[in-house]
């Protein structure tokens, strides 16, 4: 069924997750190696996983966005340090979506940094290896913090019924939660922060579990809560973000994107007083204007299926590459084909069509704003 099919050898290098036993019972069928852990990508029905997500309730196992925890006196100041977005307002119990950036205002990754005291932060990380960037750049600055990958690993509870299974499950206090704000809790004595979060705008959770030994106690008992609503095991879903418009950091961009050309531009906050790395270099890029831009695509064709696992494809005006497509799906909510590309701020801006290459010749695409509507 999917492109692209290898056997992947397994060695200790590549880590399983806590939750990986109880994902190989309910039918994984395909992997990928994300923050060198496995990370289930399919159950074997991508379009059965689309419709219990966006009609129902999904549970996916996304242990591999690793915690970098930064603890101790300086906690904020290197949290600031590493994150340009201005943290001065944030409180215990609040999260917030960064960029880390290099020191020339390259895009390093895009966490949820939750703060979950005065002295210690979690940095949730995206693919790339953070813990040394963050070690390395406290130490640089002589921070008095400690930089570790604590024993934390989220599971995400996402869709339209995920509240009323979450309060069901943890207590009718979920319900008060703001995006990205978490509370601290215990379920059946596992330890568990439980955030509203996920990366699907169909509403949700992450249940951080704190005790890497009891994945399966965990999975099991979300998965008999759900059983009356209809929940299905499933993962980070490849269509339902394309129309969601959310980014996947290392997919939609390449060696080199800044914030601005990753549409992160509202994440970022280049004028502030704090110093964080890469601050001239983004002062720069928003004084001048990014060279590339993140938009969405309507291509003019039934693809079916054509593009079912993410494919990055040149973007063409005539002969030129003028960008490049990260994904193209077919939408059952809009029922159109639409895709995701970083292209040239002036062929954006000219509102110029282009076309894209498929497997099964070109096709023309219009250039529109993110998120579809
Ligand atoms: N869960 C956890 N950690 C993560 C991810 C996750 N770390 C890496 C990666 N995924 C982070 N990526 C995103 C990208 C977008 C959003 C969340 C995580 C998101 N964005 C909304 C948007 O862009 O519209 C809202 C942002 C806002 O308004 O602040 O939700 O999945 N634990």
């Amino acid at each position: 069924m999917m492109r692209g099919m290898v056997r992947l050898a397994l060695s200790p290098r590549i880590r399983r997750s806590p939750f990986y036993d109880a994902t190989i019972a309910a039918g994984a069928s395909d992997f990928t190696v994300y923050n060198k852990m496995l990370m289930p990508m399919s159950f074997g029905d991508l379009r059965g996983e689309y419709d219990a997500l966006t009609q129902r309730v999904a549970m996916w196992d996304v242990a591999a966005e690793r915690q970098v925890q930064i603890s101790g006196p300086d906690a904020h100041a290197c949290a600031q340090y590493l994150s340009s977005r201005d943290l001065t307002t944030m409180v215990e119990g609040q999260g917030k979506y960064v960029a880390m950036c290099d020191h020339d205002g390259v895009l390093l990754n895009d966490p949820v940094l939750l703060k979950l005291s005065g002295d210690r932060y979690w940095f949730s990380i995206a693919d790339a290896d953070m813990l040394l960037w963050c070690r390395a750049i406290s130490a640089e600055q002589g921070f008095d913090v400690e930089v570790s990958e604590p024993d934390v690993s989220p599971l995400a509870v996402q869709g339209p019924l995920a509240e009323d299974l979450v309060a069901g499950l943890i207590g009718e206090e979920v319900r008060s939660l703001k995006y990205f704000w978490f509370l601290e809790t215990t379920l059946e004595g596992i330890p568990l922060v439980v955030c509203r979060s996920g990366w699907s705008k169909q509403g949700g959770f992450e249940l951080f579990l704190q005790d890497g030994t009891r994945g399966t106690e965990l999975w099991d008992l979300v998965a008999a809560a759900g059983a009356s609503y209809g929940i299905a095991p499933g993962s980070p879903n490849h269509v339902e973000r394309v129309e969601s418009g959310l980014l996947s950091f290392g997919g939609d961009t390449t060696q080199g994107s800044n914030p601005y050309e990753a549409g992160m531009a509202s994440f970022v906050q280049p004028n502030i007083d704090q110093d964080f790395i890469g601050k001239a270099a983004l002062q720069q890029v928003l004084a001048d204007g990014p060279t590339r831009l993140l938009v969405g695509l309507e291509v003019g064709a039934d693809i079916g299926d054509e593009w079912l696992l993410p494919v990055r494809t040149p973007v063409l005006l005539g002969e030129t590459q003028v960008g490049t497509a990260s994904a193209i799906v077919w939408s059952p909510r809009l029922e159109r084909t639409i895709g995701i590309a970083q292209v040239d701020r002036s062929v954006v801006e000219a509102g110029e069509s282009v076309m894209v290459s498929g497997q099964r010749g070109m096709h023309t695409a219009s250039i529109t704003s993110l998120p579809f509507t």
